[in-house]
């Protein structure tokens, strides 16, 4: 369990959600769903390494491209009955997420949600289950036995790619800590045949000063798991590196987009999207902002076969409209690199900025930190890695930054 202290020094914060994602084995095509296709990501930027970021789809995670079905469950407890009512509960996370996924994908991810409007009531008591930050599989594999046990009669859990349980928001927890969580578990047993294989949790608010609006981007960033995609903050006491730049790094306050590389990964962009800088000499590249469909997505200039430089441009479009800084944002991944180890790593290119940024977002320190991080233009930047030069000469009419690789 991690807490931050925001600005303030008073209001402890817990960061975002932690992955817990447990591979099991089993059947790779238990469940597989037909309509699945997925452009994979290939040519020689590829990177073949099979740590968090390998580009190679997860067995048994959630489908990125077409229908992918989420059933949406509510829960409460003897002890922590719920008052609101379930539709409010439900309108905290959608439509919202549905559209996010869909502008985060360009249309090629329909979010089917079928939502159960009824919270069914445990059998035990919230304190029984003992849920905390870091509870361990089989507290969670717990929780979904007695959730099938009181919901089986009413609910046909059959065909499902996310299963979502959310609980109550008073259940347990104060505001800002952090008890969300995706498990991926060898499916459950019920009456309508296996399901459960790939469920998030979500638990109380994450709110930023006040700020309500953004409560469904936790569910956001843990439906981000069952697609297969791993926490970018880091699980140990060490500095963040990514901010603001990926709702799998940062899904508290205002909205943010994926990281370009997440998006190839998802099967978001075509491989014609991607510009692979493998040669010595100078190449020139229009990226278009990956919060925008179309063009050019980012650049990658690979290092070795398990890490590359990428560079790819974000405004303040789309899911990045609650983003403060824009321009040009280098970042390197390393596919041999487990999820919550930091497995990417972006450049701040203004470490000293003043940027004056109110949204609510920026609140924190390590996200703040990082607003000013893209290079804007006229800026550029030697790699000390690849020796790679990085330089942003302007930004088009229609919002594409053009950047200049020179690789020596
Ligand atoms: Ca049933
Ligand atoms: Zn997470």
């Amino acid at each position: 369990m991690r807490e931050r202290g925001n600005e303030l020094g008073k209001r402890i914060v817990g960061i975002v959600a932690i992955c817990a994602c447990v591979i099991m084995g089993g059947s790779n095509n238990a469940g597989a769903r037909q309509d699945y296709e997925h452009e994979f990501p290939s040519g020689q930027c590829a990177l073949t390494g099979t740590g968090a970021e390998s580009l190679t789809p997860l067995p048994n995670h959630a489908p990125s491209i077409g229908n992918v079905k989420a059933l949406t469950l509510f829960i409460d407890f003897p002890d922590v009955r719920d008052t609101a009512g379930v539709q409010v509960r439900h309108d905290e996370f959608f439509p919202q997420t549905q559209n996010w996924y869909k502008s985060a994908s360009f249309g090629k991810m329909v979010y089917e949600n079928n939502p159960v409007l009824r919270y069914f009531t445990m059998p035990q008591s919230f304190r029984s289950y003992g849920v905390a930050r870091g509870s361990a599989e089989a507290t969670y594999a717990r929780l979904i036995r007695d959730l099938i046990s009181v919901a089986d009669k009413d609910v046909n859990f059959a065909g499902y790619d996310i299963y979502n349980v959310i609980a109550t928001p008073n259940a347990g927890a104060e505001q800002n800590t952090v008890l969300s969580v995706t498990w991926q578990m060898e499916p459950f047993v019920t009456a309508d045949g296996p399901a459960f294989r790939n469920t998030s949790f979500v638990y109380n608010h994450q709110d930023v000063d006040g700020n309500t609006a953004n409560r469904y981007r936790v569910l956001v960033h843990e439906n981000g798991h069952t697609l297969g995609l791993p926490d970018l903050y880091p699980y140990a006491d060490e500095p963040d590196q990514v901010g603001h730049w990926d709702v799998m790094s940062s899904d508290w306050g205002a909205n943010n987009d994926m990281l370009a590389w997440h998006k190839w990964k998802l099967g978001w962009l075509e491989n014609t999207q991607v510009d692979c800088v493998t040669s010595p000499g100078a190449t020139n590249h229009s990226l278009v902002p990956v919060a925008r469909p179309g063009g050019s997505k980012i650049a990658v200039v690979k290092v070795s076969d398990s890490r590359a430089m990428t560079v790819e441009a974000r405004d303040l479009s789309g899911n990045d409209e609650g983003q403060c800084g824009q321009g040009v944002l280098i970042s390197w991944v390393d596919t041999t690199v487990a999820s919550g180890s930091r497995p990417i790593s972006v450049h701040n290119a203004n470490p000293g900025s003043s940027l004056k940024c109110d949204k609510p977002s920026m609140s924190w320190e390590n996200n703040r930190r990082f607003v000013e991080a893209p290079l804007k233009v006229g800026q550029s930047f030697q790699a000390p890695e690849s020796g790679a030069v990085v330089e942003v000469s302007a930004q088009n009419s229609d919002g594409s930054y053009q950047v200049k690789i020179t690789r020596s």
